[in-house]
């Protein structure tokens, strides 16, 4: 039933357009308006005239405003079905008039909040209760009341009003009905949002920097054009992650934007293996050298400076390492350069470093050729790695487990010795960097047994085996005494007694298989020492 608007509550935090509004609905309507404090306030200075909360309900505003307009004379006011008879007595035996309209808006909190500095106590005093509780019994009521909860609809309800002699149309009524509703969800979705924010801040996990597909709308720009992809009959690019999104892709020291020093344009193949290697060098904190080739590290050592490591690492494996790429975790000296160009004679597609020594510098700029980068640091890793497939992209966060050697355990009878351990720790880096399945044995800290990327982990053992005896008979050491990493669990023992025939004494690896007993016995019977770190480093 459209009936003329007779009297209206009004209570605003925003006091735009506000006493032309009742102004209005006084002066042409007649309407009688009820206010809270602060609104009754701006009103009565404009020469408005209302009837004040507390008079209206005879009740004092209380608890600093908290209580004002929750009230059943203003409740029920706003809820009462004007069609329903029963509703109607109830209301006049409590003395309980008829509110038409309610003009509302809220404590704002979102403004509240987006200050950094707000205290706890300041954003819970800036939830509104009695705004939100008018507004939803108005809205609900729609039939009957009309709700104004944004200042921009005061001019459409007065129009309606003067073409409709003082009534508002269901129409408009529906209409603001709905607005409530989006308002107050709105509304009760920001503080709860705030709220879950605050409660991981001060109770939660630390946060989890799970991959967030949200963050997938990526923006990448071109960085560079490369003559041709992984083969000359395909076409390259190398794109870089816009500024927005760098902490997406790229670390603090990232491959893409280090200073190329000299050298030929990087390849597509360049980039990658570069890639691979400085992502593994970066992760030790000693001097370290990696030589890799072919997204394998086929030389990895640490010492304690930078030439010695090199050194160690073209002794894992010469014959791989021939147009390799020499990435290190320490300034390049010039010794290193020596003993890489005079003394090994190496071929080295592309040197990456933080930085160079001016000697290091002079020396290479004999070989214009050589690709020299420096990154100006090591500090951190990107987030995330992506890779295409066809029709989409795969998102992961880098593979960047923190391994606490306190959570590994030792199910065998034999416990690693200190030694032992050590060699455990660096095996279990370098084995990081091999393509799975991944086995890698080192000796004395140099990564001299590789077995990358065999499609059943025994194979990988083998090869791994043989390549450290092969080395240490080059090196004219001892061969055996090896430690021994896996990239993943070993499903059978066949893989420890493999390992055991060429002289590994103490093995790492994930453990978790159905049949790590076997392996357990298998290293009990071979007097090996093997440590589970529960954590496994694929790398497909
Ligand atoms: O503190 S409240 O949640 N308790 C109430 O009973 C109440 N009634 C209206 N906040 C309440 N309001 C809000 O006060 C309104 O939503 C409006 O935003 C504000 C207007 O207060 P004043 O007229 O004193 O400026």
């Amino acid at each position: 039933p459209n009936t003329p608007i007779k009297r209206a509550l009004v209570s605003v935090t925003d006091k735009t357009g506000v006493v032309d509004f009742v102004k209005a609905l006084e002066d042409e309507f007649g309407v009688e308006v009820i206010s809270t404090g602060g609104t009754a306030h701006v009103l009565e200075e404009a020469g408005v005239h209302v009837i004040p909360i507390e008079q209206y309900t005879g009740f004092p505003e209380m608890m600093d405003g908290r209580v004002k307009t929750l009230h059943p004379k203003v409740h029920g006011g706003l809820l009462a079905r004007r069609d329903n008879p029963e509703h109607m007595a109830e209301a006049a035996a409590h003395g309980i008039g008829m509110i038409d309209l309610v003009c509302v808006n809220l404590y704002e909190f979102e403004k509240t909040v987006a200050n950094p500095d707000v205290t706890f106590a300041d954003a819970i005093e800036h939830i509104d209760i009695g705004g939100p509780s008018m507004l939803r019994s108005a809205a609900k009521n729609a039939d009957a009341v009309t709700v104004v909860s944004d200042p921009a609809d005061y001019d459409e309800v007065l129009d309606e009003m003067r073409a409709n002699d003082g009534c508002t149309t269901l129409e408009l009524r529906r209409y603001l009905q709905l607005k409530v509703y989006e308002t107050t969800a709105c509304y009760d979705a920001a503080i709860a949002s705030w709220l879950a924010g605050r409660y991981d801040a001060e109770f939660g996990e630390p946060e989890e920097e799970g991959a967030t597909p949200e963050e997938l709308g990526i923006y990448l720009e071109k960085a560079q054009d490369l003559r041709y992809g992984e083969n000359p009959q395909q076409t390259a690019a190398v794109y870089r992650f816009a500024d927005e999104f760098a902490e997406l892709g790229s670390s603090e020291h990232p491959l893409v934007g280090a200073e190329q020093v000299q050298g030929k344009p990087l390849s597509y193949n360049n980039f990658l293996d570069a890639d691979a290697a400085w992502n593994l060098v970066r992760e030790f904190d000693d001097p370290a050298c990696v030589i890799l080739k072919h997204q394998n590290p086929c030389g990895s050592a640490v010492a304690d400076d930078v030439t010695c490591a090199y050194d160690r690492a073209f002794a894992c494996d010469p014959k791989s390492a021939f147009g390799g790429i020499i990435a290190c975790n320490r300034e390049i000296p010039y010794e290193l350069v020596e003993h890489a160009f005079d003394e090994n004679g190496q071929f080295v597609e592309v040197i990456i470093a933080p930085s160079f020594s001016p000697e290091a510098l002079e020396r290479m700029a004999k070989r214009p050729n050589l690709r020299v980068l420096a990154t100006g640091g090591t500090g951190g890793h990107a987030r995330y790695e992506l890779r295409s497939i066809d029709g989409g992209v795969l998102l992961q966060n880098v593979d960047s487990v923190s391994e606490d050697p306190a959570t590994f355990t030792c199910p065998t009878r034999r416990k690693p010795t200190d030694a032992e351990m050590d060699e455990l720790m660096f095996a279990w880096r370098v084995c990081k960097g091999v393509k799975s399945n991944a086995i890698l044995i080192s000796k004395g800290k140099a990564g001299i047994g590789m077995g990358p990327g065999q499609p059943n982990r025994v194979d990988s053992a083998l090869l791994a085996c043989e390549r450290a005896d092969e080395a240490c008979e080059r090196m004219g050491v001892e061969k055996g005494g090896y430690a021994c990493a896996s990239d993943a669990f070993f499903p059978f023992r066949d893989n420890v007694d493999t390992l055991a025939a060429h002289g590994v004494t103490c093995i790492i690896q994930p453990g978790g298989s159905k049949r790590d007993d076997e392996s357990i016995q298998a290293c009990d019977e071979h007097g090996i020492a093997m440590v589970f770190t529960g954590a496994r480093h694929f790398r497909h």
